[in-house]
C-alpha cells in the first residue's frame, strides 16, 4: 500500500519559495484516461548528419560546428534577447513596457547525438557542471541574471534530441526570480538563515521526500511540488551560486545529477522529458551574506507512464496548481528507480 492508498485526503500545501499554494488530490491518480498519449521515443544514431548541433555539421544559419570532443558552447543563432536595446520605456500606468537587453548561448553537453544527462559518465557530467559554472561567472559579470536550463524531449518543446541546454543572460531579474528573491529575503530577515538551507535541513531530517543525498547535496521531491515527479536539488551548506562551489562539491554534483536523471529514465523506461534549470547568483563569489541559495528545479510532465502526462491547464491556469500523487509517493517511486540505466542492464530482457 502506498502513501496515497492510506489517503492523506485532499489538502493544500504552501510553497515558501514562490509564495503560492498547491492543491493536492491524491485519490485522483486512478481516474480513467482517454486523452492524449505521448509518442514513444525513437533510438537515435551516435552522429546525425542532419543535426545542427553534432560536431562538424552545419548549423541552421550556415555556420559550421567545430569537431568538438567535450562540451561546446556557442552564441544562439536565433536569440530571444539581443545585446542592443531597441525601444525606450513607455507608459507608467496601464500599459507599461521597458527595453530589455541580454545574451543567449547554447551549451552542447556532448558530441554524441544519442547521449543525455541520464547516460553520460560522471567525468562528462563534470564538464557540464564546469561549463555552467564558467558561463554563470563570465556572463554574470555583465548581466543581472544568468539562466541555465534544458528542455528535454519533444513534449517539452525541445527542438533537437542532441543533448544540449541553453543559457540566457539578461539585464533584469525575471519575474519568478524576483519572487524567489523576495521570499528568500523575507525568510532571512525573520529567521537569520537562508530559506533553502532551512528546507534542506528539514527535508534531510524528515527523509520521506529525499530521493538522493550525499555529504554535499540533497535531491528532494519538495513538500510543495507542482509537477508529479518534480525535484529540487539543494546544497547542504550556504552556497549562493556556482562561483561558491568547491571542486569537491562540483564533482559530487556531477555524480548526483547522473543518479537523478537515470532514476527518471528508469521510472517509466523512456527518455524522461523535463524542463530543468539552475537558480544561482551569477558572477564571481563575494563574501557578503545573501538570502539566495543555489538550487535546481526539475519539472517533468509525466504522470502515470511514458505515454500519459500531466497537463497544467483548466484549474491550474485559472486558479492554482494541482497535483494527483503526493510528493511522498513520488519520492518513494524515484528512490526505487535508482540504479544503472535500464538500457544498460544486461540482466533485464524487457
Ligand atoms: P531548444 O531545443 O531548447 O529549443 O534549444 C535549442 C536552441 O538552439 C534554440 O534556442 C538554437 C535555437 O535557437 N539553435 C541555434 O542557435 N542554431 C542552430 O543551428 C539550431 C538551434
Ligand atoms: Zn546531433
Amino acid at each position: 500500500m502506498t502513501q496515497d492508498d492510506a489517503g492523506p485526503g485532499v489538502h493544500r500545501r504552501f510553497d515558501p519559495l514562490q509564495g503560492e499554494w498547491i492543491l493536492v488530490s491524491p485519490h485522483r491518480d486512478r481516474r480513467p484516461w482517454q486523452g492524449q498519449v505521448e509518442a514513444p521515443e525513437s533510438e537515435w544514431p551516435e552522429h546525425d548528419p542532419d543535426c545542427h548541433l553534432c560536431p562538424g555539421n552545419l548549423r541552421a544559419n550556415g555556420a559550421r560546428n567545430p569537431d568538438y570532443t567535450g562540451v561546446f558552447v556557442f552564441d544562439n543563432d536565433f536569440p530571444a534577447l539581443l545585446d542592443a536595446a531597441s525601444i525606450g520605456s513607455t507608459g507608467d500606468g496601464l500599459f507599461q513596457s521597458e527595453p530589455t537587453r541580454g545574451h543567449c548561448r547554447v551549451l552542447c553537453y556532448a558530441p554524441q547525438h544519442d547521449q543525455s544527462l541520464a547516460r553520460l559518465a560522471d567525468p562528462d557530467l563534470a564538464r557540464i557542471v564546469a561549463a555552467w559554472q564558467r558561463e554563470s561567472i563570465d556572463l554574470g559579470r555583465d548581466w543581472r541574471w544568468v539562466q541555465c536550463f534544458e528542455n528535454r524531449g519533444a513534449s517539452m518543446g525541445c527542438s533537437s534530441p542532441h543533448p544540449h541546454g541553453q543559457i540566457w543572460a539578461l539585464d533584469v531579474l525575471p519575474t519568478l526570480i524576483r519572487r524567489e528573491w523576495e521570499q528568500q529575503q523575507a525568510y532571512l530577515d525573520d529567521h537569520g538563515k537562508p530559506l533553502l538551507l532551512a528546507v534542506a535541513e528539514a527535508e534531510a531530517a524528515a527523509g520521506i521526500r529525499v530521493v538522493i543525498e550525499d555529504r554535499d547535496w540533497l535531491v528532494v521531491v519538495p513538500f510543495w511540488a507542482r509537477w508529479p515527479f518534480e525535484t529540487l536539488i539543494l546544497p547542504r551548506r550556504p552556497c549562493p551560486g556556482f562561483a561558491w562551489l568547491s571542486d569537491g562539491e562540483s564533482a559530487s554534483l556531477a555524480a548526483v545529477l547522473g543518479e537523478l536523471f537515470r532514476a527518471y529514465d528508469n521510472l517509466f523506461r523512456c527518455a524522461f522529458p523535463y524542463s530543468f534549470g539552475w537558480h544561482g547568483l551569477p558572477g564571481p563569489a563575494q563574501n557578503a551574506m545573501v538570502p539566495w541559495q543555489l538550487h535546481a528545479h526539475c519539472y517533468p510532465p509525466l504522470l502515470r507512464s511514458a505515454s500519459v502526462r500531466k497537463f497544467m491547464v483548466g484549474f491550474e491556469l485559472l486558479a492554482e496548481s494541482q497535483r494527483d500523487i503526493t510528493p511522498e509517493t513520488a519520492a518513494e517511486r524515484l528512490r526505487a528507480a535508482r540504479g544503472p540505466h535500464w538500457r544498460e542492464r544486461t540482466d533485464d530482457k524487457r
